[in-house]
């Protein structure tokens, strides 16, 4: 087959000094950060969808995107094509790892069989291409949002066949995903929300997410695939507003119907903003309740409230999602996975080069200065003083149960007043950070 991408034959490591667009300057796979090399830390995985399925068209205009090798056309022969375009482009990028969509990779035929058959014929295609190039897949999905049928929702739709339907949908990208032996599967609830609460029975649509959600861990289960189940968080968009709002959100959904030991979080930075919070703040509440699992890593615009999808170039926002990823314990199954999609005015193929180099040298400099932070522990030696009170004493006997109102009230009378707290610092920890930015 033509290259794709003729004129680049890799993105080489070549160091801050570097003046080279097409060269990493702080990506270096193979070193080694904290005891695990960037490589094994950072996880990056190109998103199918924004990178080959989407050509940028706006609410008012277009695709403006050259993808000389798509055809545009539905076919079977096409999507083969663009799998193997895509897998050049993973191996020339140096991605470990790549995230689909069933309905990224394979059209949609007339029925429910010729669909599968379609994403079948494709997935031989896709497992020839991880073998030949070592990529592996971070996770696969299943897309319960593009297609008419899902104009009410998915697990949450007001009709009956529609839920079947997507229940047998996420079943065969459960298999393919085991077939190519995903890391972990992702559900994103795209229209699991509403438009109207004059239409919509949300107990009901709730428990009905919950059956799909049991549904889905019974099957994993059944045909053995190993990896992660994750659930995203996102607040709006295409609806109104969608049931996994945050992770918060998420996670009382995930307690109250008995899930939360099969799904872990995967968040995503421009849901974050969405939602009214930082992308750290996400981190941090998943991490906090031991269910930090994956990041899709972008950025939002200030400017704008709708989930534009940007490359992540934010040195505070990649730094500060480091110390929590790092202060969490790093990855295990997960990673970090680009979805995001250029500019619709950086239309060119190499564009998509310069903005995932972006993206990986962003989050390799969050990773080193965040690694740095640790090192020299000030922050961590701050947090600790703050906290002081809780680790011998009154603290700890609160901690540890052992108290209760009565004799918390006894020891305040006898104590007549806490002693005075120090300082939060919120200044001098903010000049800290940009010491090490
Ligand atoms: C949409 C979004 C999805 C999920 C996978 O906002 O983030 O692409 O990541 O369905
Ligand atoms: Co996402």
């Amino acid at each position: 087959m033509k290259e794709a991408f003729p004129g680049i034959k890799g993105i080489p490591y070549e160091g801050p000094k570097s003046r080279n667009p097409l060269s990493f300057k702080h990506y270096n796979a193979a070193e080694v950060v904290e005891g695990k090399t960037m490589g094994e830390h950072l996880r990056f995985s190109v998103a199918y969808w924004h990178s080959f399925r989407n050509g940028c068209a706006d609410m008012f205009g277009m695709p403006t995107r050259l993808m000389p090798w798509d055809d545009g056309s539905p076919s079977l022969e096409n999507a083969k094509t663009r799998a193997r375009v895509a897998f050049e482009f993973f191996e020339k990028l140096g991605a470990p790892f790549y995230c689909f969509h069933d309905r990224d990779v394979a059209p949609e035929g007339k029925t429910l069989a010729e669909t599968n058959k379609n994403l079948d014929e494709v997935v031989k295609v896709l497992k020839q291409e991880q073998q030949r190039t070592g990529v592996k897949l971070l996770w696969g999905t299943a897309n319960l949002f593009s297609h008419p049928r899902y104009l009410h929702g998915a697990g949450t739709t007001c009709n009956a066949d529609v839920f079947a339907f997507a229940a047998a949908q996420v079943a065969k990208a459960i298999e393919v995903t085991k077939e190519l032996d995903g890391a972990g599967y992702v559900f994103w609830g795209g229209r699991e929300g509403y438009k109207s609460l004059l239409n919509t029975d949300m107990g009901r649509e709730l428990d009905h997410l919950a059956k799909l959600l049991h549904m889905a861990v019974d099957y994993k289960k059944q045909i053995g695939f190993r990896g992660q189940f994750y659930i995203e968080p996102k607040p709006k968009e295409p609806t109104k507003h969608q049931y996994d709002s945050d992770a918060a959100a998420c996670y009382a959904f995930l307690q109250r119907y008995d899930l939360v030991d099969h799904l872990k979080l995967n968040i995503e930075a421009n849901h974050a903003t969405l939602a009214g919070h930082t992308f750290q703040h996400e981190l941090e509440f998943a991490a906090a309740i031991g269910l930090l699992g994956s990041v899709d890593a972008n950025r939002g615009d200030l400017m704008l409230g709708w989930d534009t999808d940007q490359f992540p170039t934010d040195l505070y926002d990649t730094t500060l999602a480091m110390l929590t990823i790092l202060k969490a314990g790093g990855f295990t199954t997960g990673g970090l996975n680009f979805d995001a999609h250029v500019a619709r005015e950086s239309f060119e193929p190499v564009d998509l080069f310069h903005a995932h180099i972006g993206g990986m040298d962003a989050f390799a400099r969050g990773l080193k200065i965040a690694a740095a932070i640790r090192k020299d522990g000030v922050i961590d030696k701050f947090m600790k003083e703050r906290y002081a009170s809780w680790d011998s004493g009154i603290g700890a006997n609160i901690e540890a149960g052992k108290v209760n109102f009565k004799q918390l009230s006894q020891y305040m009378l006898e104590k007549g007043n806490p002693a005075p707290n120090s300082s939060g610092r919120v200044e001098m920890l903010e000049n800290l950070l940009n010491e090490y930015i």
